[in-house]
């Protein structure tokens, strides 16, 4: 493979030494105000290393609409060159080591190939996402009309086969979970019937169910509309966690914070899903109307606090089997992919340590006494504590950047990149 820039962990200590001190002095005067509460804050920079968020290989190239995709400069035009990239937020911010692989976007000539260029990475593979909502040249029968929910069983049959394909790749490269979510709907009213649709269904899911390793995990995502603008077989968490439930104790719920209808209240979906144990993970963006596939953080930040917030409360409460998993699952339109995916990374692990600063006995002390002023201002009082200071130093302390973007920027990775990788492409459309 031709000599590819990557940025080097020299320049990353250098740009730190010079950030060090105001750090330091930073972490000072936070270290003071939470000690006040009665927090050790070496204690919260360990934990803040921990949490890890998989990085979407569809992420790493300029997403678009259905109006239009601008293509960026130097972008990945195989999975090797997505894993550069998805190694290089990762040395760049240190909680991203996993990557999560959509096939056939990313289906390699040859498996081993990809697992040796992850090892090559430090990289390993998150869930695996099987793709039945798009047609492959040659592909014998079409899914315009669906695909684990098609009328005809030769098109179900099809789209079996190919999420069992999902699996065999996923168990060669190390994966331990496959990903299905299905555009399956309909446009009118009539097009479909609904409860036949759900039985076709879970038909199809409990063959792929039976092919799943025993120490894989299923995830079902549900998605309210879109592609389908009509009905959508699995269009919420109710449907999502009866399917769930009737598949078995391997087959979990997947929440994509940009799957359900504005103003839905996303964290007591997660509550319940915690409670039930059936929450498999989350595909992690934002949103302000549709599916937009928005940055983590970047319209509502107080919501994904508030779903933090219930998920430590349930690792705090040692909720039985509860390990989700986390994943970023982003279209970016008009920034620089890769800066786009370490700032959300960042977000996700700012949300998470607020959470980590919530006065648990302080907020179960309002709750028990009815007093909501106390409560809201427990949260406040984590949610607008600023602590970046604490990430930095996370990121710092195991290897990364102080200031990701800064040394990003300063390496001239996607200029390097646009030499490397002249643009094939011409004018195109579509999320990838
Ligand atoms: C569907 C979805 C799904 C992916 C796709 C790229 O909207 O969230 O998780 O397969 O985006
Ligand atoms: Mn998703």
């Amino acid at each position: 493979m031709a000599a590819r820039f990557l940025i080097e962990q020299s320049v990353i200590d250098e740009d730190n030494k010079a950030r060090k001190a105001l750090l330091e002095e930073d972490l000072d005067y936070l270290s003071r105000k939470l000690q006040r509460r009665g927090i050790d804050i070496e204690e919260v920079i360990g934990q803040a290393s921990r949490l890890k968020v998989a990085v979407p290989s569809w992420g790493v190239g300029t997403g678009g609409t259905r109006f239009a995709r601008f293509a960026g400069k130097g972008e990945p035009r195989n999975v090797f060159e997505k894993l550069d990239d998805c190694s290089t937020i990762n040395k760049l911010v240190r909680t991203t080591p996993a990557v999560s692989l959509h096939i056939p976007w990313d289906k390699p000539e040859e498996i081993s190939s990809l697992r040796d260029a992850a090892t090559e990475h430090g990289l390993e593979f998150d869930a695996m996402n099987s793709n039945t909502f798009q047609d492959q040249v040659g592909q014998p029968f079409s899914y315009k009309y669906g695909s684990l929910t098609h009328p005809d069983k030769a098109v179900r049959q099809q789209a079996i086969e190919h999420n069992l394909e999902c699996i065999e790749i996923g168990k060669a490269i190390g994966s331990k979970a496959l990903t299905v979510w299905v555009g399956d709907g309909s446009n009118f009213a009539g097009q479909t019937n609904f409860r036949h649709a759900l039985e076709l269904y879970l038909g199809s899911l409990k063959e792929i169910y039976a092919a799943v390793p025993d120490d894989w995990k299923l995830f079902l995502e549900h998605k309210m509309y879109e592609p389908a603008f009509y009905s959508t077989v699995i269009n919420d968490w109710g449907t999502s966690y009866h399917c769930a439930r009737e598949l078995g104790e391997r087959a979990k719920c997947l929440v994509d914070l940009g799957h359900h209808a504005p103003n839905v209240n996303i964290e007591q979906i997660v509550s319940r899903l915690i409670q039930f144990g059936k929450l498999g993970g989350f595909h992690f963006n934002d949103s302000k109307y549709g599916d937009d596939d928005l940055d983590a953080g970047s319209v509502k930040p107080f919501q994904l606090f508030l779903i933090f917030n219930e998920l430590v409360d349930a690792e705090l409460s040692g909720v039985p089997g509860f390990s989700p998993a986390y994943m970023l699952d982003q279209s970016h339109n008009v920034t620089d992919p890769i800066e786009s995916l370490i700032v959300s990374s960042i977000e996700i692990s700012r949300a998470f340590v607020q959470a980590l600063l919530v006065d648990r006995e302080k907020l179960a002390e309002a709750q028990r006494t009815t007093d909501p002023v106390v409560a809201l201002g427990t949260l406040k009082e984590a949610f607008v504590t600023d602590v970046s200071s604490i990430l930095a130093a996370a990121r710092e302390r195991t290897g990364g950047a102080i200031d990701p973007i800064a040394v990003y920027r300063a390496s001239g990775y996607r200029d390097h990149k646009a030499d490397e990788r002249p643009s094939t492409l011409g004018l195109s459309a579509g999320i990838v």
